[in-house]
Parts: structure tokens; C-alpha cells; sequence
């Protein structure tokens, strides 16, 4: 039997999959996860701004399903740090996605969990167990398994995108919670995006 509601129209501009509700974050729900505690706060004493949305399919079923959402990641720094998303590990940690970038500039930072932040803890901030991989219209990222994904908007303009997941994937905020990324990608000198140690980052 195939299921009747098989097709999903979504628009760009503004962002969301047509009769699917968004799902907001707001700077106050990533208070923790900015390295610039100082400017975090300065921002949120002058308003607490939808940061991004999300717009999800997850229909009914069991193995083999797929799951997606259009993300919409809106622009803008907190001190030196571009805007983001919370970032997570799937809680099926074997769950690989596909992140397919439609508007905007941006990057998705990856760090496998495997290295517990420990991995390329340089100035350049990249070893092999992290990597920024860039997002934007006409490309595709694969996130591999057991590896943690956050969106990061390095544009001017809003950043959207699909993620496409196994049903099963679920999502693991705790393990961000507890450890945070280990790298954080800011606005360079040269106005271009760098990843950087979280711990050697001099404002933390
Ligand atoms: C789900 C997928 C995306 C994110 C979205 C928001 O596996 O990766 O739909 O949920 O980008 O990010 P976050 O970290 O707040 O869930
Ligand atoms: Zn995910």
C-alpha cells in the first residue's frame, strides 16, 4: 500500500515546507553554546532573535524510513562566532545524513565523537577527526555516523537547507551539552570564516 501524502512543496524565501509548522531556536537556547560568554549576553540584554528554524517531514514507519527537514540558519555573529545550530550526534549514532545546501553560504562543522574533542587541537583547529565542509546552493555534504553536526551560517543572507535522515537517527543533545564542540569557526581578521581551538580561543 503506498501511503497517500507522498509530495512536500517547500518555498525559499521565506523558508519552511508548505503546511508543516517551524520549529524555532532562539539565542537563549544556545546561551552555552557560543565561546564569547560576554558578548552572548550583551546580545540577549538587547533581544533574544530566532536564530534558526526548522521545518520537518517524519513520516509514520519503521525500518528503512527516511526522515527530513528544511533548515533555515539566519546571519549574524555573537562576538567573533557566526550564528549556528545547536549541533548534535543522532542517538542511533550509526545514522549517516546528507545535508543538501539550497541558499546562502555557509559550512557544516564535523567532529567524530571517536576523539572526544582531542583531535587537531591546533591553532589551524582541523586534524582528521574535524572538519569544516562547505554548504551552500548546489551542494551536497555527507555526515558520516557517530559524528557530531553543527550548521554554521558564514553569509550575509539566510542559510537553507535540506538534512536528510534515517527515521531512526534521532537526536543526542546532551553529549553537545556536556562537552560542546571542541572548534569554533569565527570571523578571521581577513573577514573569512577560521576554525579554531575552542580551548585556546582567547575570549573563552
Ligand atoms: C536532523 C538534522 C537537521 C537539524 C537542524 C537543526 O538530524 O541534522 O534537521 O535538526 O539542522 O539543528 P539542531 O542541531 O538544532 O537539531
Ligand atoms: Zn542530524
Amino acid at each position: 500500500m503506498i501511503p497517500a501524502d507522498l509530495l512536500a512543496t517547500f518555498s525559499l524565501n521565506p523558508a519552511r515546507i508548505d503546511g508543516r509548522p517551524m520549529s524555532e531556536r532562539r539565542l537563549s537556547d544556545l546561551r552555552d553554546c557560543f565561546a564569547d560568554k560576554a558578548a552572548c549576553d550583551a546580545a540577549l540584554a538587547r533581544g533574544d532573535p530566532v536564530l534558526y528554524g526548522v521545518s520537518s517531514v517524519e513520516p509514520a514507519g519503521g525500518d528503512g524510513q527516511l526522515h527530513y527537514g528544511l533548515g533555515v540558519l539566519y546571519p549574524g555573529t555573537i562576538g567573533d562566532e557566526y550564528h549556528m545550530t545547536k549541533g548534535h550526534l543522532h542517538a542511533h549514532r550509526p545514522a549517516a545524513e546528507i545535508y543538501i545546501g539550497l541558499s546562502g553560504e555557509g559550512a557544516m562543522l564535523l567532529e567524530d565523537e571517536a576523539c572526544g574533542g582531542s583531535c587537531g587541537g591546533s591553532d589551524a583547529g582541523a586534524g582528521n577527526g574535524c572538519k569544516l565542509v562547505p554548504l551552500r546552493a548546489n551542494s551536497v555534504v555527507y555526515v558520516p555516523g557517530h559524528t557530531a553536526h553543527r550548521t554554521i551560517n558564514t553569509g550575509s543572507e539566510p542559510l537553507v537547507y535540506l538534512g536528510v535522515y534515517p527515521a531512526n537517527a534521532g537526536h543526542d543533545y546532551a553529549a553537545i551539552a556536556k562537552n560542546n564542540f571542541a572548534h569554533i569557526v569565527i570571523r578571521g581578521a581577513d573577514g573569512k570564516p577560521a576554525l579554531q581551538a575552542r580551548a585556546l580561543y582567547a575570549k573563552s
